[in-house]
């Protein structure tokens, strides 16, 4: 019985203590908007192409999610994440379908410069 105890307390101790680190790590990442930032790190935006899976369509607010594979230029694995697109580009393609695209990424955003099936339309 008392083994049991001593087992559920050294148990919950370093439990105890993680929780209270995590807080504690907080302030590194306590000025997210700093003006300067933006000045230091002047948006040069890239360009990169890669090929994917369209997983979520949202045409109201311009924005597609790709499952997209490893993107050299950018140093990405392979990932999904949504960018923003155009309706024209949205409308190029469909939901599960696969895709060749390429983005403008600025450091924060990626933005669909073109988007197009990965396999010809059958006919
Ligand atoms: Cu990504």
């Amino acid at each position: 019985m008392k083994n049991i105890l001593m087992t559920a307390t050294l148990l919950a101790l370093p439990l105890g203590l993680t929780a209270c680190g995590k807080p504690a790590e907080a302030p590194k990442a306590e000025t997210p908007t700093d003006p300067m930032a933006d000045m230091a790190m002047p948006a040069e935006a890239k360009m990169a192409k890669g090929t994917g899976t369209v997983t979520a369509i949202d045409t109201a607010s311009g924005k597609i999610t790709l499952n997209h594979g490893p993107i050299a230029e950018l140093e990405w694995p392979a990932m999904k994440m949504g960018f923003s697109a155009d309706a024209a580009a949205i409308n190029s393609v469909k939901l599960g379908e696969r895709v060749r695209f390429e983005i403008e990424w600025n450091g924060k955003t990626g933005r669909i410069t073109k988007l197009e099936p990965l396999e010809p339309p059958s006919r």
